[in-house]
Parts: C-alpha cells; sequence; structure tokens
C-alpha cells in the first residue's frame, strides 16, 4: 500500500510549524553565545528594546524573576533556559528578542550588549576529568568537577576471569564522533496563552507532543490540563525533537508577557550548533577468543562526552541507554561495560539520532572488534561471524549484560546476506584487484537492536512510564477513527496504523485515519522515538481494535440471536460457525451498536475501544550488512560501490515503508561513516555551523541498495511485528568502516576513527592517523 499521507507531501500541502500562522502573532530570535566558556558580566538590552518593532527583550534575569532561568532536561540535570551567570558552549541562549516580524527580531539581536570575561573551555571530553580542568557547572551545589555518572553493566570478575584465561585478547580505542540529526525542518515553536482561560497552546514541531505537554506544565507551573501541544507535520525529527529547548520556554514567557502568540524558528546554524548531537563516545574494548575464533568475552570502557547540560534521552534508569548491548548478536560466556559520562564546553545532549539510546555506538564497537580479531587470528570476517552467532535455538536468550532477545535466526540472515552479496566472488574479485593495485574492500556487520521502550517499570524519562494509548472510534457507518500518542516525522504512521486497524478489523485502510500530534484529541503516551511506535503504539492499536472486535461480536450474537461463544470470525465478519451465510458484516454490527437494538444486560452500545499498551519486552529486530568500497590511496576517496543489507523486523506491516526506513538508515550510515562530524577548535568553537561544513550524505554518495529480509516474528507482539526505524542506523556504519579498513589491509591501517573522509583515509594510509573528534590536528 502506498503511503496516505503522500497525497498531501507531493503537492506541497503539509503544515509544519512554520506554516502556521495565528492572527497577531510576534516573532522571536535568540541571540547566542559566541564563546564556549565565559563569564557574563553584564547585559544592557536597552537598545534593542528601543528598536521600534521590539516589544520585548527576555534575559535570564527576567526568567529569574518568575522562577524560569533553568529547566529540568530529560536526563534529571538542569539547564539554562537564558545563561544567568556564566555560558557553557558556543551557541548556548543568552536573550530572546520579541519583535513585530521576523526580521527586525534578527536585527535586534545585534543590540544587545552582553559583556563576557572569557574562560577556558573543556573541549577534549578527556581532559573533563584532570584536576586542573576548569569547573563547568560550578552552578550545581557542592560539585567542584565535570563528572556526571558511573555506570556498568555486567559481571567484571567473571569477565577479568575469562579474559585472563583467554588465548587471544584484542584491543582497539574507537572513537564514535559527534554527529548530528540535521532533520530537514529545523526546529520551531508558537506558544498562545490566552489570559482569559489561562489555556497555554503550543504548536511545536515534537516527537513527543505527551511528553513536551507534562514537562511544559512542570517547567511553567501552569496546569496541564490547560496546556495543549499541537504537533503538526514533522519534517523529520531523528532524535533531534525529543527533548524541549530553551527557546520553546522563552515563547511561552514571551506569549505570557505580551499576552500574544509568539513565534520562533530556528535556522539551519542555530540547529546544528545548539540543539542535541548525538553520539561522542570515547569507547576503549576488548575482546577475548579461542585460538580457533570462538569469542568469549567483551570488555568496554567509555567516555561519554555529554555537553555543558546533561540532556540525554535515555530511560532514568540507564544514564548510558541500552548501551550494554554491546554484547551484540553472539554468544559470550561474559561482558563488562562501564561508562562514565563528563561535562564539557560544547552543546547538550547525550543522545539523538536513529540511536535507539546508544544501541548505535555498542554495535558499531562490537563489530570492530569482530573485525580486528578476524585480522588478528587470519579468519574470514564472515566465517568468525557464523561460528559465533546465536543459534535459533537459544531464544529466547539473555545476554550476558542481562537483556532478553525477544526472537531470531541469526545465521539463516547472515546466509542469505552472503549469498545475495555473491560474497565468495567478491573476495574472488578483491584479490584479482589487488593483484592490480587496486582496493576493493568488503565490509560486514551484523547487528542486535533492542526497539520499543518499556515496558514501563524498567523504562521512564523524567518519571513518566513508556507505555502507548490507543483509542478507536467506529462510527456508525462502519468508518473508523484511530487516535494515538506517537507522532510521525516522516515514518508514514497514518498508513501502517490504518493497515494495522483494518487488519484487525477485516475493513479497508482506507475506511480508517489516523489522528496524532494533537494532546487535545489523543491519548496519552511517550511518543516515537527507539523505534517504539510500531512495538509499542502499534501493539496498542491492535488491542484495541480487537476489543472492538470482542464488542462486535456482541452485538453480533443479539443481531442473529446467538450465543456469542457460537460465532466464529472471519476478516471483516461475524458468522454463525458452521454457517457462513448467517453472519453480519463489520459495518452491519457497527450500524446495529448505535441503532434501537436491544443488547444483552451490562453491554454497552457503540464499538469503540481503548488500551493502554505497556509492552513486556522489548523487541529485538536484527540484521546482516555487507558493503563494497574502493578507496583511492593516493586522494583517499571512498566511493562506497555496493550496499547489501538482509533486515529482519519481524512480521512487516508496510512493506515499502519498512524498505525506506532502512533506505533512510543505510545513507545515514555512509554519512556517520563517511563525511558526518561536528567539530571543535581548541577555543570550543563549532566547525560545523553549515551544511557546507556538516556533510550529509546525498543521492550522488548512496550506491542503489540491494535489500533481502527474513522474518522472525516477535513472540510478545500481537502482530510479530518489531521495530525498524533506526535499524539500518545502528547497523550500517561498521560495514562502512569494516569494507574501508579492510581495502586499506594492504597498507597495514587497522583502524581509524570516523568519519572516513579523504583526509582521514589519507593520513591513515600515511601512518599517522587524524584525531577524529578534531578537524585540525
Ligand atoms: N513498520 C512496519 N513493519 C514493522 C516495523 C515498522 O511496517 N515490522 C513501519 C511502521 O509502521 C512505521 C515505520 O515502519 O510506519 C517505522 O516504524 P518503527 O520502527 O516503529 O519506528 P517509529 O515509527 O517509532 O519511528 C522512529 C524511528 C526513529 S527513533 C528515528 S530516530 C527515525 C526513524 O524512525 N527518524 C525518522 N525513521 C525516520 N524516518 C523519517 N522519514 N524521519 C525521521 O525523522
Ligand atoms: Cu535516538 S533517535 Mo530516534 O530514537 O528518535
Amino acid at each position: 500500500m502506498t503511503r496516505k499521507e503522500d497525497a498531501r507531501f507531493v503537492r506541497g500541502r503539509g503544515t509544519y510549524v512554520d506554516d502556521v500562522r495565528l492572527p497577531g502573532t510576534l516573532h522571536a530570535a535568540v541571540l547566542r553565545s559566541p564563546l564556549a566558556h565565559a563569564r557574563i558580566t553584564a547585559i544592557d538590552t536597552r537598545a534593542a528594546e528601543a528598536h521600534p518593532k521590539v516589544r520585548v527583550v527576555i534575559t535570564g534575569a527576567v526568567l529569574a524573576d518568575r522562577g524560569l532561568a533553568w529547566m529540568p532536561t530529560l536526563s534529571g540535570d538542569v539547564q539554562a533556559v537564558l545563561a544567568t551567570d556564566k555560558v557553557r558552549f558556543q551557541g548556548q541562549e543568552v536573550a530572546f528578542v520579541i519583535a513585530d516580524d521576523p526580521y527586525s527580531a534578527r536585527d535586534a539581536l545585534a543590540l544587545v550588549d552582553v559583556d563576557y570575561d572569557p574562560l577556558p573551555p573543556v573541549v577534549d571530553a578527556r581532559t573533563a576529568l584532570d584536576p586542573d580542568a576548569p569547573v563547568i557547572r560550578d552552578d550545581r551545589e557542592g560539585r567542584r568537577d565535570n563528572h556526571i555518572f558511573d555506570w556498568e553493566a555486567g559481571d567484571a570478575a567473571a569477565t577479568d576471569r575469562v579474559f585472563a584465561g583467554a588465548a587471544v585478547v584484542v584491543a582497539q580505542d574507537v572513537l564514535y564522533p559527534r554527529v548530528h540529526p540535521a532533520p530537514l525542518e529545523t526546529c520551531a515553536v508558537i506558544a498562545d496563552h490566552d489570559v482569559v482561560t489561562g489555556k497555554l497552546t503550543v504548536w511545536a514541531t515534537t516527537q513527543a507532543p505527551h511528553a513536551h505537554r507534562t514537562l511544559l506544565a512542570t517547567i511553567t507551573g501552569i496546569p496541564e490540563h490547560r496546556i495543549r501541544v499541537v504537533s503538526p507535520d514533522v519534517g523529520g525529527g531523528f532524535g533531534n525533537k525529543v527533548p524541549i529547548y530553551p527557546a520553546y520556554v522563552c515563547a511561552v514567557a514571551g506569549s505570557m508577557l505580551t499576552g500574544r502568540p509568539v513565534k520562533w524558528t530556528e535556522d539551519r546554524s542555530e540547529n546544528l550548533m545548539a540543539t542535541t548531537f548525538a553520539r561522542d563516545y570515547h569507547m576503549h574494548g576488548e575482546i577475548a577468543s579461542t585460538v580457533d575464533g570462538k569469542i568469549l568475552a567483551l570488555r568496554v570502557r567509555v567516555l561519554a562526552d555529554h555537553g555543558a547540560f546533561n540532556g540525554t534521552a535515555q530511560p532514568s534508569k540507564y544514564p548510558a541507554g541500552f548501551f550494554h548491548i554491546v554484547t551484540g548478536s553472539y554468544d559470550l560466556e561474559a561482558a563488562h561495560c562501564s561508562v562514565t559520562g563528563v561535562y564539557t564546553n560544547k552543546a547538550p545532549g547525550g543522545v539523538a539520532y536513529a540511536c535507539s539510546f546508544r544501541v548505535a555506538e555498542a554495535s558499531f564497537l562490537v563489530e570492530r572488534l569482530v573485525d580486528l580479531l578476524a585480522l588478528e587470528l587470519d579468519v574470514d570476517p564472515a566465517e568468525l561471524r557464523m561460528r559465533n552467532l546465536l543459534r535459533p535455538e537459544q531464544f529466547p536468550y539473555t545476554c550476558s549484560t542481562g537483556w532478553e532477545y525477544d526472537s531470531g535466526d541469526y545465521p539463516r540472515a547472515l546466509a542469505l546476506l552472503l549469498e545475495t552479496a555473491g560474497y565468495r566472488e567478491l573476495r574472488a574479485e578483491q584479490a584479482r584487484r589487488r593483484e592490480l593495485g587496486e582496493h576493493l574492500g568488503i565490509g560486514l556487520s551484523f547487528f542486535t537492536e533492542a526497539v520499543g521502550a518499556g515496558p514501563r517499570k524498567h523504562m521512564d524519562i523524567v518519571g513518566l512510564g513508556m507505555a502507548d494509548g490507543a483509542e478507536l472510534r467506529v462510527h456508525p457507518t462502519g468508518k473508523a477513527v484511530l487516535r494515538i500518542s506517537v507522532q510521525s516525522q516522516g515514518q508514514g504512521h497514518e498508513t501502517t496504523f490504518a493497515q494495522i486497524v483494518a487488519h484487525e478489523l477485516g475493513i479497508g485502510p482506507d475506511d480508517v485515519d489516523v489522528v496524532h500530534g494533537d494532546t487535545d484529541a489523543t491519548p496519552f503516551g511517550l511518543g516515537t522515538y527507539g523505534s517504539r511506535s510500531t512495538p509499542v503504539s502499534g501493539a496498542a492499536a491492535s488491542m484495541a481494535a480487537r476489543k472492538v472486535r470482542e464488542r462486535a461480536r456482541i452485538v453480533a450474537s443479539a443481531m442473529l440471536e446467538v450465543s456469542p461463544d457460537d460465532l466464529e470470525w472471519s476478516p471483516g465478519r461475524w458468522s454463525v460457525r458452521g454457517d457462513p451465510t448467517a453472519g453480519k458484516s463489520i459495518t452491519e454490527i457497527a450500524a446495529a451498536a448505535h441503532s434501537d437494538l436491544d443488547l444483552p444486560d451490562g453491554v454497552e452500545g457503540q464499538l469503540d475501544a481503548s488500551c493502554v499498551y505497556n509492552p513486556p519486552n522489548l523487541t529485538f529486530p536484527f540484521g546482516a550488512y555487507l558493503c563494497v568500497v574502493e578507496v583511492d590511496p593516493g586522494t583517499g576517496q571512498v566511493v562506497v560501490r555496493r550496499f547489501v543489507a538482509v533486515d529482519d523486523c519481524g512480521v512487516r506491516i508496510n512493506p515499502s515503508i519498512v524498505e525506506g526506513q532502512v533506505h533512510g538508515g543505510l545513507a545515514d550510515g555512509i554519512g556517520v561513516a563517511l563525511m558526518e562530524l561536528i567539530a571543535f577548535d581548541p577555543d570550543g568553537n563549532h566547525l560545523g555551523g553549515s551544511f557546507m561544513d556538516y556533510l550529509l550524505p546525498t543521492a550522488v554518495d548512496c550506491p542503489s541498495w540491494e535489500l533481502a529480509e527474513t522474518v522472525t516474528p516477535s513472540p510478545h507482539h500481537p502482530l510479530g511485528a518489531k521495530g525498524i526505524g533506526e535499524c539500518a542506523t545502528v547497523g550500517s556504519p561498521a560495514a562502512v568502516v569494516n569494507a574501508v579498513m579492510d581495502a586499506l589491509r594492504p597498507f597495514g591501517v587497522r583502524h581509524a576513527d570516523m568519519p572516513l573522509t579523504p583526509a582521514a583515509v589519507w593520513r591513515a594510509i600515511q601512518g599517522r592517523p587524524l584525531r577524529g573528534d578534531l578537524a585540525i590536528d
């Protein structure tokens, strides 16, 4: 089925926040810090206020008077809404200028005079804990260092024992550099506070409207039932639109101060400089094996750069997200990982960009280590993986760090990959071309994803348990409206969720409309991230539809004057067991449910039903990827020739949407592996503030994707579906990097950090690898 929503998108008829025009709207711009670390000694707003079109200039002092200078982050830290004492990263919000039009607001930024007293910045996370490192968060009571958290998983002692006895140990420092989600639509908000009713309406481009409503209530003190968050069409999120940003709070304050709607739309540089980034994990990984390549254990230490405020969007029990799925897809005796989070003078965050809560970093590390082990043992990397993959009979499988993987057939996926790619022929071609002095590289990766957070008792964000609601209304004519708590940013929910209901009720998908993105019109739920929509909200939709079906059964039994037990279901119809001609369609039953038909005692009329779905476990999709690159050693240029991807996300609701998700994720992976980097100079100046510097992959950089699938249903999801949204982003960077390293094998290169730009590859060949996190050295 093609996507319903595309009817408006291909016509340019989508409605994004910036398209929303409320009468009397004022426009805002944000003044940002030019320095990474500095004390603010004075702010003079008089000249800006004298600008004829400026209505209000909000500073931290103005907010402090109202208790709004600081706000909670998703991790339970606090973040400055507008800087009062210090600025802590370049691009930090310092003042919010509200004017009659956006141009005047921009112009007036230059009229705000801020005196800064520069401080030395912490740019390299590896120096953040040095005793003489400048203390970034001196606002935190009693804290005199840049330490945020220590966290560990797995059995350290058991792991050390296995390592001590292992015949082979391979170790590597691996940086997963800072990258950015870079959605096409940047962040935007309109806050509209009604002084008469006390109602606040916030139009925002968000992945989690309900969570935003609760957070806005907590931050502003406005009662939650008077807040409505509307998220119209969202032009991409990729994790960037999970948090609340300071300018959203300023817009609310601005609307309360002016009595008018206040709109703010971010520009590209602001988005790249100041909104939540991803990764920035300095990892030290070790892998232990027997001489014949049986992988025994993994030991990992991580230094996590969280920027100046810890805005990471992890479930609160897991400050390092699901990083402990670093055991990957292999049968290990033991594993241990420890993560230390630190503050640096960089934009806050710590998670975003199709990451599934740090599975991207974990997956990348383990797949690099497996390739390094293959190199060490001189065995084929496909063969080494095949020997160590979990076997189907081991599921459900509890890994060494505690996750219970729900289902999988890994060897089948890898075998399909090798066959689809023609692996043996590729290796033969590689050998031939090496003779000719050409550098073809073949890279593999195998990944296991963990998507669909909760259950609620293990996973929450700011105390909100991860469950999702769905409400299904069936009108008298049998047409249905499904209201869901998750929010599409391009994933096609209006199509797939209609398909779920249509499948359960046996009606056409065009007879189901999907409503989302308005907290006044939809049930509560945590929203779309961690590829949780299908696993959680999709399950809620399915369960609500099954309740409708059961109600329909009772109504049908009254219509047919038989016991409900004597009815059997076929798509769209309840009929008398053994007599398919005596039956009623859902449409007929819906009409009867709204009619004067006498229903059994205790049975309400109508068919509407709802469900709150608290998943019993995550779902664990997986995949096997293969990338073929060609490297020009003279220039360091990498060209991706082929990319073959086998994905298993259980039952596919809409195969073409799933393929679209995989295409996007593979492109992401090529971007991260070869070109995307948020870099800083030693003074903490951000070096990637535009798409001229922060490179995104285009069609030119991507081959024609070759996709294949296996289907291993999730045993606990009502439809057997697992999430897919982030799989390819998680799995693909390792395949690309492994391919480049494979191509560079004749040069004795073992490892180079992403992004593998021409400069990075060339320098690796010269034996002087670039420091991946610094664009200059
Ligand atoms: N689907 C399916 N069958 C399955 C699994 C999924 O048909 N077995 C369909 C779903 O119904 C949905 C789509 O595939 O239409 C993605 O579903 P799911 O895996 O549940 O992921 P979410 O809908 O929760 O999307 C979130 C995920 C995340 S976290 C990021 S980051 C990301 C991604 O989606 N951001 C995206 N893909 C994106 N795609 C677009 N276009 N834009 C983004 O911002
Ligand atoms: Cu972590 S990026 Mo997606 O989960 O929104």
